[in-house]
């Protein structure tokens, strides 16, 4: 029997500070460098967001060896009874699950491991009440998106491998937020696999708005996307707006940046 886990609230975040070094981050945008000084500033007022959504931040301190690290939600896959360590593809990332494992180990008693060759990292996977879909981008194969799928059904939770193109992660172009309701871009928008939900679908121009997050009773969203933010308003949701230039230089979405659970 699948669990019943509606109207799920978060009570904890865990974020880490963006290491310097993030100027050297991985990236396919042509945006320019971050500028660290505001990238700090806009961690802070994310970290603020979520604190006033209600939820008890766990913080890490930043890493200069791992420039990346700051996007710590591709680092673990939460819920309030299973923690799973992911296994990201570019090897200058894959260092970053130590010190999350060590975290979760300590709060978490049930916890599992993909391991190599399996790759799969937690923007690619999209939390929708007892079902998981799995993103199988770039950066996640089949061997990773198996053992996760059979690490969920252990649980008692279900895996569904979803198939996306033109995006670096499953949640760069869909969000859930609650109450049947998805946001939507790109391929995703057709995806068979989305079409019970009942749709909000974003425009190209405003792609990077696609990736948002439901916060308890907020949506958390990026400041600068007015049609996004309308359409989302007009759902019924209250909205968060926050500044996310520096993060979306690097690839960074909104989600990001915290593990919620
Ligand atoms: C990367 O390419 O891995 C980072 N520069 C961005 C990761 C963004 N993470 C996410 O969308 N979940």
């Amino acid at each position: 029997m699948l669990k019943n886990v509606k109207n799920r609230m978060f009570t904890h975040a865990i974020v880490r500070q963006p290491a310097l070094s993030m100027i050297k981050g991985i990236t396919t945008a042509d945006l320019g460098i971050p500028d660290i000084n505001l990238a700090q500033q806009q961690y802070k007022d994310y970290v603020d967001a979520l604190r006033s959504c209600g939820l008890e931040i766990i913080q890490l301190e930043s890493d200069e060896e791992y420039p990346d690290s700051v996007f710590v939600e591709d680092t673990a896959v939460l819920t309030a009874d299973m923690a799973i360590i992911t296994n990201p593809k570019p090897e200058s990332r894959k260092g970053e699950i130590r010190e999350i494992e060590s975290l979760l180990r300590d709060i978490h008693p049930n916890l599992s491991k993909i391991n190599s060759p399996g790759t799969i990292e937690g923007g690619d996977v999209l939390q929708v009440e007892d079902r998981f879909y799995i993103g199988m981008s770039e950066r996640t194969n089949a061997s990773g998106a198996d053992q996760f799928t059979e690490i969920l059904e252990e649980n008692s939770y279900q895996g569904i491998k979803t198939p996306m193109e033109n995006l670096l992660h499953l949640k760069t172009g869909v969000s859930y937020l609650g109450e049947n309701t998805i946001v939507l871009y790109g391929s995703l928008v057709d995806e068979p696999l989305f079409d019970s939900f009942n749709k909000i679908v974003i425009q190209k121009d405003e792609a990077y708005a696609a990736n948002c997050i439901r916060v308890n009773d907020y949506v958390l969203m990026p400041k600068g996307y007015p049609k996004a933010q309308s359409i989302i308003e007009k759902a019924g949701f209250l909205t968060i707006l926050l500044g996310m230039s520096e993060f979306r230089k690097l690839d960074g979405g909104l989600s990001c940046l915290s593990l919620r659970f």
